[in-house]
């Protein structure tokens, strides 16, 4: 498997680094943020490292379907009906981690656009 070294997330796939890791599948680990923005905000990242969403979509597309599954079961599992699924990709536009990972957001009314 495809593994970064300094890369926070591949290190928390490994067991390297604790999380609160609430749903794993074959290619995806989902983890509760540990800045929480809203009552539900968990990342789901694929196993192996891709710097982004592009990068995982052109990679393995098989991995990215089953992040966003991921990322659904998550918010069924948290008992909400209304989420956001939020990829920041590229540092302007949020990203500060680079391993691609979705953010689930939801528990709470969420506004449009974001900031
Ligand atoms: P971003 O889209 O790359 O900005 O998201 C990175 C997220 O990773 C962000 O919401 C952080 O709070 C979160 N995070 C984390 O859960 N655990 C950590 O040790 C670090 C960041 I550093």
């Amino acid at each position: 498997m495809s593994s970064q070294v300094d890369c926070l997330f591949c290190k928390i796939v490994a067991g390297e680094v604790p999380a609160s890791v609430v749903r794993e599948s074959e290619r995806t680990l989902a983890f509760r943020d540990v800045s929480p923005q809203a009552p539900t905000h968990v990342l789901v990242v694929p196993k192996e490292h891709y710097q982004d969403a592009p990068a995982l979509a052109a990679g393995d597309p098989l991995a990215m379907a089953e992040v966003i599954s991921a990322g659904a079961a998550v918010a069924e599992q948290d008992g909400i009906e209304a989420f956001r699924l939020v990829f920041n990709t590229g540092a302007e536009a949020g990203q500060s981690v680079f391993h691609a990972h979705l953010h689930v957001l939801g528990g709470r009314a969420l506004s449009w656009p974001p900031g």
